[in-house]
């Protein structure tokens, strides 16, 4: 019996692999033998026929692939970049991929090309939280943890859908019901997370920064907030009190579209709950005011005190299974490695680790600026940015006119495919090991379980082969990923609390290895917290008479993105269809459009055509379409925060109309 972890989700749920069965480890904390349907498939996607088994290699785009050598390819790419400035060289990163392949990934292009262009999928997904949690508490630190469910009275989640997207975490969320959590949800949709709430409050798309204004406004009007917390821990204090008398509170509610009653029904329950967890997700990441959104719901915190306490705090729920090592190693543009940036003295510590003179001190660009600035090679790898990206014509028309794309896939079927140069195979979870972190800092190990196919390797050895193709032999020389794993450990000694010397690589999928649990204090260089005054300043994109509608966009419970490894014939439960797009009853009826009906979505940047599911469970003149749907992009808008540079996915205007009508209008 061997054991190991999912690759799929945050939650990171331990497994056990005997023989050719996938169980889950009833002696795993967060999931005590629980997995979802991801997790039970995770075997039967290394077995698909759709896997990428070899390299290809075209001259254009235009042209047909032809199988190439591994040899071959990487000379290819080598030859490339050394005729390249190292500003048109960029890194696009994932955060699936394990700490082992990052680290590298990372070392190469920050630390030896000398390119900061290395950025992740992790931007479209969590900076905005890590960029208020290091405005606010000092690091890119989660400050509780999973369990803390347990030792809570109240969870609030804000705009995350933990039943289709954290599924194993939402069924420990129904077990801490069982002895008195009492749940609010707070999301424009009427989720399968709001049917276990117990107060469920069906927010105005774009209003957090409103609704969490108003609970910071009401603890210091009614004198609520932690008084002796306020004066000995959190910085601007009596700013943010002067700030909040000329905030127009009617209007802040109006906007929510909540009334005062559903308000005070909360306040109310808010008010007697001695401890509180407010999580969230991609409701509040994804927007134009993301990192804004984020700083007035850990405000919240600061204000009552109920943080770095057990069953307390600001609890961001990270979607990908490592987003938070790859965060953890330096996986962004805006960080150089460990958390350290670049400012003179990080590069000097980490030139000194590394053992290079490399190092530059530009912030790099990051993975949404990537495609704007006419890079000339742009190597991808476990991601797909054709398919995630917003307002996906302009990405198309972008990424054609790089003259060199190299995608690292396991699978064939991205939507990248159609734009790179190069390809090369990689071997998916299961025919590799190596660490990750979860959403709660608990870093485990995968272990490869079945022999990896013939001509894939690891992501961490095609970095490698990179490495050593630009003459970078020495410096890349690890035999395998428990030495990268080892090497980054003593790396995080140059940032004395991300230090995880401690954990032992051998041990770690019996042992995980939790760090940070000592930190019980911010990180500012004070110590104490900071407090923003921020305002809902409508900055996303704004519905007209011509597209009257705000489109959703969001996960199902049993596909995975792109759906390369779970939309398979083997592996698809039809818990819901892939196509489908929700609207309201009275919408329906005033567009005369029926359940099940064809329907195509327009916005001012692109259309798709899926089908109508007429649902009480969405608000009014909002619409929601998965991200299973493999097209959406092409609708939403492309404007970012100014800060995290995330996109604001969930913000797009659009127009329907029935697919019948569009059809003739094309005759
Ligand atoms: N099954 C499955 N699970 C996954 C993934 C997957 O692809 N499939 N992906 C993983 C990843 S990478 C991520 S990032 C997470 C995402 O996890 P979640 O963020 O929980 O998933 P989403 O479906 O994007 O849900 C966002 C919710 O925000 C709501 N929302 C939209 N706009 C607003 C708003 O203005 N305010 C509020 N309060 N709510 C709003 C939406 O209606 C939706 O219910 O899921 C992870 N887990
Ligand atoms: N409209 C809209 N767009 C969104 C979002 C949204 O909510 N709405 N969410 C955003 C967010 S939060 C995220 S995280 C992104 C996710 O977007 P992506 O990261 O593009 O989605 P995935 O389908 O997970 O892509 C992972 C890729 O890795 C490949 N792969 C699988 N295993 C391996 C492996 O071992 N090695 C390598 N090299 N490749 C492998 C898969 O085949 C797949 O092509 O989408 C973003 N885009
Ligand atoms: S909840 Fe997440 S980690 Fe657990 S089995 Fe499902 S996808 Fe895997
Ligand atoms: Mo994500």
């Amino acid at each position: 019996m061997i054991k190991s972890v999912c690759g799929y989700c945050g939650v990171g749920c331990g497994l056990e692999f005997n023989k050719d069965t996938l169980i889950g480890d009833i002696a795993y904390p967060i999931n005590e033998g629980n997995l979802c349907s991801k997790g039970i498939s995770e075997l039967i996607s290394i077995d698909t026929p759709t896997r990428l088994l070899r390299p290809l290699l075209r001259e254009s785009i235009k042209d047909e692939y032809k199988i190439s050598s591994w040899q071959e390819s990487i000379d290819t790419i080598a030859e490339k970049i050394k005729q390249t400035p190292k500003d048109k060289i960029g890194f696009y990163l994932s955060g699936q991929l394990l700490t082992e392949d990052y680290y590298i990934a990372n070392k190469l292009g920050k630390g030896f090309i000398g390119t900061n262009n290395v950025d992740t999928n992790s931007r479209t997904c969590m900076s905005s939280a890590i960029v208020a949690y290091k405005k606010s508490i000092g690091a890119d630190f989660v400050p509780l943890r999973m369990d803390d469910i347990f030792k809570t009275n109240l969870l609030i989640l804000a705009g995350a859908n933990t039943a289709e997207a954290h599924v194993v975490f939402h069924n420990q969320i129904k077990k801490a019901k069982k002895y008195g959590l009492k749940v609010v949800v707070i999301d424009p949709r009427f989720t399968d997370t709001a049917k276990i709430a117990d107060i469920y409050l069906p927010i105005k798309v774009g209003s957090d920064i409103d609704f969490f204004n108003l609970i910071s406004k009401r603890l210091i009007d009614e004198e609520l907030y932690n008084k002796e917390f306020v004066a000995n821990h959190v910085n601007n204090f009596e700013l943010l009190k002067n700030k909040f008398k000329r905030v127009p509170t009617t209007k802040m509610l109006k906007r929510t579209g909540l009334t005062s009653e559903q308000f005070d029904a909360f306040f109310e329950l808010y008010k007697e709950s001695k401890n509180i967890i407010t999580a969230w997700t991609m409701g509040l990441n994804q927007s134009v005011q993301g990192v804004d959104k984020n700083l007035a719901l850990i405000n919240t915190h600061l204000l009552s005190g109920k943080i770095f306490k057990e069953g307390n705090g600001p609890l961001s729920l990270t979607g990908q299974p490592n987003a938070m090592g790859g965060r953890e190693v330096g996986g962004l543009s805006t960080s150089l490695a460990v958390h350290l940036g670049f400012d003179a003295k990080s590069i000097q510590k980490v030139s000194n680790f590394w053992n290079t003179t490399s190092i530059n001190n530009k912030v790099g660009l990051t993975a949404t600026q990537m495609l704007e600035a006419n890079l000339d090679v742009l190597i991808i790898c476990h991601t797909d940015p054709v398919y995630h990206l917003p307002n996906r014509n302009k990405v198309e028309a972008l990424i054609a006119r790089i003259p060199m794309v190299v995608e690292i896939n396991a699978y064939e079927n991205s939507q990248t495919a159609k734009f790179a140069h190069i390809r090369l195979p990689a071997a998916p979870w299961g025919e590799k090991e190596g660490t990750q972190t979860n959403l709660d800092r608990t870093i485990t190990k995968q272990e490869k379980l079945t022999r990896t196919s013939i001509e894939c390797k690891p992501d961490w050895e095609i970095f490698k082969l990179l490495a050593c193709g630009l003459g970078y032999e020495k410096e890349f020389n690890y035999k395998n990923p428990k030495e990268i794993f080892e090497e980054y450990q003593q790396m995080t000694k140059l940032n004395d609390y991300m230090d995880i010397s401690e954990a032992s690589y051998d041990e770690l999928s019996k042992k995980p290895f939790i760090w940070g649990e000592k930190i019980k204090n911010f990180l500012t260089p004070d110590k104490k917290g900071n407090l923003f005054f921020v305002e809902n300043k409508l900055l996303s994109e704004k519905t007209s008479l011509e597209y009257p509608f705000i489109l959703l966009t969001g996960r199902t419970r049993d596909q995975w993105h792109s759906g390369t490894k779970t939309n398979q014939p083997t592996t698809l439960l039809k818990y819901k269809e892939l196509n489908f797009c929700e609207i309201n009853p009275q919408d329906a009826e005033y567009l005369n459009i029926k359940n099940g009906e064809s329907i195509k979505v327009i916005s001012s940047r692109g259309e798709l055509v899926t089908k109508a599911l007429v649902t009480e469970s969405i608000r009014k003149k909002t619409l929601f379409i998965p991200i299973s749907n493999t097209q959406v992009n092409y609708l939403t808008n492309d404007l970012l925060d100014r800060e995290s540079l995330q996109p604001d996915y969930n913000h797009s205007a659009v127009k329907i109309q029935k697919y019948i009508e569009a059809h003739n209008d094309l005759q």
